[in-house]
């Protein structure tokens, strides 16, 4: 309980992460000056972790919103923590570095403090984010994925990026990592859809014994609008169950979602572009569930993903398809 206190964990490099960060993934209908507004409004109101990526189309005006933080004496660069991440089109180790240097420029900094490989998958390198064929089938490259992590250690070395890890990756692609000859840095994380419908009870496991940190997307159930999003899956946040332990509490099912995870040392992502939501999911340090209701929450799991990413799955390196 001291790290929730703290508001922070220790990574195994020896930085450390905030256990509560901003999600800042944008559908395309939602206009980019709605998240430099929301990032702001978030610093103001205590998140210092932030996640984007790459992928996400909206660096600059995060950069925007965190060097205005700065500017206005707020916050000092080094108080926010910064996620970005490589996308699949860029993991030949060759790429890495201009791809991190490509995100650095945008957001105006001169290092992030965390920089994942987004997903496992590799596609063939390119201005197109999602290349496909003739057919619209997404067009896979070959890469070692041991080779890229290599790159993000050089990229770590060079001090373009405090901490590195992984994102979407199954045990099996993290072991291959871990057990790579000559390994400098492990992973400090991997970052996987995670909540009461998918709760990653093994995942969890196996990251803590090896002293890596499990982050949680999706912990609110994600957005049904998202063009990603399987629209058939219920809403996590109409559960009756956990509807039930927030009402117990007082508080929101948003808020228990989070705290779950807080409670089970995960540290958590939650995103929100609205004032009054923006400040609901930050009151999550000052209430505890019960044993019973973690358990309670445990038994919820259905391992259902509102994240699939079936249009990949033909691809070697597609990381759920069985198992952890
Ligand atoms: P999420 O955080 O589970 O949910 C966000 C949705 O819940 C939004 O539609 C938000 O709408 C709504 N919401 C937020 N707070 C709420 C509250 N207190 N009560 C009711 N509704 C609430 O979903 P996510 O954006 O998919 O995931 C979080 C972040 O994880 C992403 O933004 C991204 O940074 C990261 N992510 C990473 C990956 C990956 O592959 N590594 C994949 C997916 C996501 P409003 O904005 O209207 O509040
Ligand atoms: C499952 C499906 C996992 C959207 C798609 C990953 C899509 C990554 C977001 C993201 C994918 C993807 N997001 O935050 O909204 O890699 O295409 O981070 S994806």
């Amino acid at each position: 309980m001291n790290q929730i206190r703290s508001h922070s964990v220790q990574l195994n490099d020896g930085h450390s992460i905030p256990i509560l960060g901003i999600g800042t993934s944008t559908p395309n209908q939602v206009p980019k000056s709605k998240v430099e507004k929301a990032i702001e409004l978030a610093i103001d109101v205590g998140y210092r972790h932030i996640d984007s990526a790459y992928l996400y189309l909206n660096e600059e005006e995060i950069g925007r919103a965190i060097q205005k933080k700065i500017n206005s004496g707020t916050v000092m660069r080094d108080d926010i923590f910064y996620t970005s991440k490589l996308w699949s089109t860029f993991l030949r180790p060759e790429l890495v570095q201009t791809a991190l240097e490509m995100s650095l420029k945008k957001l105006q900094l001169s290092y992030v403090d965390l920089y994942i490989i987004h997903f496992p998958t590799a596609f063939k390198p390119g201005e197109d984010l999602y290349p496909k064929d003739k057919q619209g089938k997404i067009i896979s490259d070959t890469v070692d994925l041991c080779t890229t992590w290599e790159a993000l250690e050089k990229c770590k070395d060079a001090g373009l990026t405090k901490s590195i890890g992984v994102s979407n990756f199954n045990h099996k692609q993290l072991e291959k990592i871990l057990n790579k000859p000559g390994l400098k840095y492990k992973p400090v994380c991997n970052q996987v859809e995670c909540h009461p419908y998918l709760n990653q009870s093994k995942m969890l496991e196996f990251c803590k014994s090896k002293d890596i940190v499990l982050v949680a997307y999706a912990a609110l159930g994600s957005d049904p609008g998202k063009d990603w999003i399987n629209k058939n899956n219920p809403a996590l946040l109409e559960d009756p169950v956990l509807k039930a332990i927030a009402e117990k509490h007082g508080r929101t099912p948003a808020q228990v979602a989070l705290r779950y995870q807080l409670q089970r040392g995960v540290v958590v992502l939650a995103k929100s572009f609205n004032e009054k939501r923006i400040k609901e999911n930050f009151q999550v340090f000052d209430f505890q569930l019960t044993l019973e209701d973690m358990e309670t929450l445990d038994g919820l799991n259905r391992n259902m993903r509102y994240f699939e990413a079936h249009e990949f799955s033909h691809h070697p390196n597609y990381p759920f398809l069985d198992g952890y």
